[in-house]
């Protein structure tokens, strides 16, 4: 159910803009705002979870992450590698509350970088 105060509830019903890199009718991808690595793309469902560990059905759930590929495909580091990260609650340091994975590359990273908190 859209949430009305959520961010990236607007970004999925094109009320607000973001840059989209991929969209079907399950999934958005869009660039982050404040990108930590020139690939950092944020893959979100369409309908409002708050985290990864909220109660997704398996379906929506399977669908996110099969869209990781995709994105690394669009925007070409499926090959030279990526990382994917979902905060999840406040020690995670998760600043938007709608569930969303985190595809990032473009470059290489040491271990733990980037740390996104
Ligand atoms: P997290 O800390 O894991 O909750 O990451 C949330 C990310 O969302 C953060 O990297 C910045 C990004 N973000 C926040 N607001 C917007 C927005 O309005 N548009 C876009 N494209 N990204 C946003």
């Amino acid at each position: 159910m859209k949430d009305n105060d959520c961010i990236f509830c607007k970004i999925a019903a094109g009320d607000i803009p973001a840059t989209k890199v991929y969209e079907d009718d399950v999934v958005v991808a869009f660039k982050d705002l404040n990108p930590m690595m020139p690939v950092h793309t944020l893959i979100i469902p369409k309908e409002h979870y708050d985290n990864i560990a909220d109660d997704i059905p398996d379906a929506t759930l399977a669908h996110l992450m099969r869209t990781v590929g995709t994105v690394a495909d669009a925007q070409g580091v499926r090959e030279t590698g990526f990382r994917i990260i979902a905060n999840t609650g406040a020690d995670a340091c998760q600043s938007v509350g709608h569930v969303h994975i985190h595809v990032l590359g473009g470059a290489p990273m040491n271990d733990g970088d980037p740390s996104l908190s």
